[in-house]
């Protein structure tokens, strides 16, 4: 097989357990003997790394010697969770690593526990990011991720009195072994100021721009190691500091005190990750961190293609520059303003470079997540990007005029600019605009990018608008995550599922096949065991392994409705208050969920959550049969916890909403039966598994829009049907927050008097009736076994590495350089 064909890096359990030692007496100070377990862990990263370094170095030198084509991944978030046991399962050195640690006396798992999440993303987008630059080195392509080296990641969450707490992130305050930091690429960045036109001696003229301000952009590098380890990529993160250079006036002017303010200013650019779901609108430090990094990472690349390059019309041969979402979109007139200000291009040679190179993936739908700046705040920061940006638009309305002469509510729609009192800039037009191909995420948002997002530009453009069904690592997502099931996967289809998912297709024809089902679910039962004890150490809530563990873990968001699942378990707890023998199986609800801080309908949901939690864990009433825990600081390490030990995965967004979603993959590839809507990736699952071996339930998108134009009305849900409105009902008294009468009225307000824009009360009774089904069904072990392992063999498809073959193929147009 493909991986058997991978040499093994040679290295003896002895030699591991030398090169650790040896990190921790020459590289810590400290010895066995005194070492803590985050020791151990320093001093085995180091160990790991004296691998990592050298394979980086000779992929390095491949690329660069060749000067291969390459992609540049820009994006504002890369969620790589942790590393070491990641990079050791990618090196094959998983085993040696834990017979070594064993022999020292150490657990290789609670070693890999010390470490610190990576979480410099916010949820779907940022894990993406994270899973694409795996499979870009795991396939062998030259490929570099550039991203933020935040200070703060995303922030750590606690409740008290079951409300969300926020405390910052400190994942690198001690440091962090896998980045390396590179001054030697520095690079600067000016802001501010103002835009001179200078009159050339021919007649012509060009502009300068003289910033107000300069910023050091600092790069780190964490190696990212393809498994097999031939390829390591890197990615780049960049850190803002002051400019010396720039600040020297100040220093001379005996400005001490001045400077360091200056100082102190200049490193909050990369200080804090923005959390999403925040309209960050005239919040200007936002806009200079995305300007900040797309600077960097465009001069960054320009400076490798200038290595090997004087020709600007190979620029298109050589670079590739992914934009994930609009947050990096600067970067479009950023390559205008250094190719036509600096290299003094024509103005019409530098856009066909700029067409050739920007390609944009679009990962949502809502409204209110479009990116649009004010034109009054781009005028104050990048003066000059916005002539660009103007210019840019004034020759796209020709065109748009060509097509559709004296059509203004056409130009009104595709204007890079919106009119208005407060004229803005909007970021994904001028993605679209630029980018030679614009892709959705999973193939019923593409159609809807096409049908309802960019309707006109799909006209105007009719092969620009593409898909990529998103997928996941199986090698973080399964391998690394549920050891078990690997196990059993490598002796029932061979070991090289991990690098071609499709091979699990192998256990399809024998999922009746007595002896599979029970390993399958004994397996199943010990990570349910093992989870259990975690949820006792987090929360102190006592579940069984025997129950139904359903889980619904995500950001929290109104459309990705928490609130719908909510309002459900509030229904089995009624039903079991009026009748003490209502006959259920056990059942776990698991939520894991951040709520952005500024978003006060979603904190709303986790202290309703948490005082539903408290009331019904503590109800004698219910009999064991009911438990409700929502995990704290839910992130990429619990979720690998998570996703083993689940029976069910909730994926119950309003159909049209999820672009694509990918926990829903990494459910299934784990063995969860979904319960889940018409939406997003859902869809090509339930073509992939078959639909009947899942639990589909609630409107479609064609229904959604059918029924919203009709004027939809939940008050109609609400009065008929008696157990929806107790339900909702229930949220007026002060049964789960006594004392405190209507402290979760809102929830309900905005489901009916709000009129419910997610359509809950719409799919409820669907919903509710799916659970019953799962309830039935798991009382077959026999089925229930069968199915698990038809969802799970049947994802292939939903594997990272397929995505990165289709973005290859369709959009970059890149090769594969293995290294040897
Ligand atoms: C906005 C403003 C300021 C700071 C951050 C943001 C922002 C950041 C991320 C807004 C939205 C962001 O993410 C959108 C996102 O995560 N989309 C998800 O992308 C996944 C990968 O394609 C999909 O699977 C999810 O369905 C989609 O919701």
């Amino acid at each position: 097989s493909a991986v058997n064909k991978v040499p093994e890096i040679e290295c003896t359990s002895k030699q591991m357990q030398q090169a650790i030692v040896d990190r921790l007496h020459k590289g810590l100070g400290t010895d066995a003997e005194k070492a803590n377990n985050k020791a151990w862990w320093n001093a085995t990263c180091h160990a790991v790394n004296e691998v990592v370094f050298d394979k980086l170095t000779q992929t390095q030198q491949n690329h660069s010697g060749q000067d291969t084509r390459s992609v540049n991944y820009l994006s504002l978030e890369f969620l790589m969770g942790r590393l070491l046991s990641n990079n050791l399962h990618n090196l094959q050195l998983f085993k040696v690593t834990e017979e070594a640690l064993k022999a020292l006396g150490k657990d290789l798992y609670e070693i890999c526990d010390e470490e610190p999440d990576m979480a410099l993303g916010n949820g779907g987008l940022g894990r993406l990011a994270a899973c694409f630059i795996d499979s870009l080195a795991t396939l062998g392509y030259p490929a570099i991720g550039y991203g933020i080296h935040y200070e703060h990641g995303l922030f750590a969450q606690s409740f008290q009195d079951g409300r969300q707490i926020e405390r910052p992130d400190t994942w690198r305050e001690y440091g962090n072994p896998w980045e390396i930091c590179r001054p030697e690429s520095i690079q600067h960045v000016p802001l501010y100021g103002y835009v001179e036109t200078v009159f050339d001696e021919d007649g012509g003229s060009h502009k300068v721009w003289h910033a107000g301000q300069k910023l050091k952009g600092v790069p780190w590098d964490v190696p990212i190691v393809g498994y097999g380890a031939k390829t390591v990529n890197i990615l780049r993160l960049w850190e803002s500091r002051a400019d010396e250079a720039f600040d020297w006036d100040v220093f001379n002017a005996g400005g001490y005190v001045d400077a360091q303010a200056e100082k102190s200013k200049a490193e909050t650019v990369s200080k804090v990750l923005y959390p999403n779901d925040e309209t960050p609108e005239g919040k200007e430090l936002r806009l200079v961190q995305q300007y900040f990094f797309c600077a960097c990472s465009v001069k960054d690349i320009l400076r490798r293609f200038k290595r090997h390059n004087t020709d600007w019309t190979k620029l298109s041969d050589k670079v590739a520059i992914q934009l994930n979402d609009t947050h990096p979109t600067i970067a479009i007139p950023e390559l205008m303003r250094i190719l036509v200000d600096e290299e003094r291009l024509d103005w019409d040679f530098a856009w066909s470079i700029c067409q050739k190179v920007f390609a944009y993936t679009n990962h949502t739908l809502l409204p209110e997540a479009l990116e649009k700046w004010s034109v009054a705040l781009f005028e104050k920061v990048l003066p000059r990007h916005l002539e660009i940006i103007y210019e840019i638009n004034r020759q796209f309305m020709e065109v748009v005029e060509a097509k559709w002469p004296g059509d203004d509510s056409k130009k009104a729609k595709l204007s890079i600019i919106e009119e208005g009192d407060d004229r803005k800039v909007c970021m994904a037009n001028l993605c679209v605009v630029t980018a030679y191909k614009v892709n959705g995420v999973a193939a019923v948002h593409s159609e809807l990018v096409k049908t309802d997002l960019f309707p006109e530009y799909h006209e105007l453009f009719p092969t620009k608008l593409v898909n990529v069904t998103n997928g996941v690592t199986p090698r973080r997502w399964l391998k690394a995550c549920n050891p078990k099931l690997a196990a059993l996967y490598d002796d029932e289809v061979g070991a090289d599922w991990v690098v071609n998912l499709d091979k699990l297709r192998g256990v399809l024809p024998k999922a009746k096949d007595v002896a599979l089902q029970k390993r399958f679910m004994d397996i199943k039962k010990d990570n349910k065991i093992e989870l259990a004890k975690i949820i006792k150490d987090l929360t102190g809530v006592e579940v069984s392994a025997d129950a139904i563990f359903d889980i619904q873990i995500k950001r929290l968001h109104e459309y990705k409705r928490q609130q719908l699942n909510m309002m459900h378990i509030l229904a089995l707890y009624k039903r079991l208050l009026d009748n003490p023998d209502y006959d259920m199986v056990p059942r776990v609800f698991i939520f894991g969920a951040k709520a952005a801080p500024g978003y006060h309908m979603a904190k709303q949901i986790i202290y309703a959550l948490n005082k539903i939690a408290d009331k019904v864990n503590n109800d004698e009433r219910v009999k064991g049969k009911l438990k409700v825990v929502f995990l704290p600081n839910y992130r990429v390490s619990l979720a690998e916890k998570l996703f083993p030990a689940a029976d069910i995965s909730e994926q119950i967004s309003t159909a049209g909403l999820e672009a694509s979603g990918t926990g829903n993959m990494k459910f299934a590839i784990n063995g969860a039966l979904t319960v889940g809507t018409m939406d997003g990736a859902n869809i090509e699952m339930a073509e992939e598994i078959g639909a009947e071996h899942m639990f589909i339930f609630g409107l479609s998108v064609a229904e959604v829009k059918e029924l919203k134009q009709q004027g939809y009305n939940p008050f109609d849900y609400y009065y008929n049907n008696p157990e929806l409105k107790s339900v909702l009902d229930w949220l007026d008294t002060d049964y789960f927050t006594p004392g405190h009468p209507g402290a979760l009225s809102d929830i309900k307000r905005s489901l009916l008097e709000g009129g419910d824009e997610y359509l809950c009360l719409a799919d409820y009774a669907s919903y509710s009736e799916a659970h019953l089904k799962i309830d039935a069904m798991y009382r077959d072990q026999a089925v229930w076994a069968e199915k698990a392992i038809l969802n799970s063999g049947a994802m292939g498809k939903f594997n990272s590495d397929r995505s990165i073959e289709d973005y290859a193929s369709t959009i970059w147009n890149l090769t594969k350089h293995p290294i040897s």
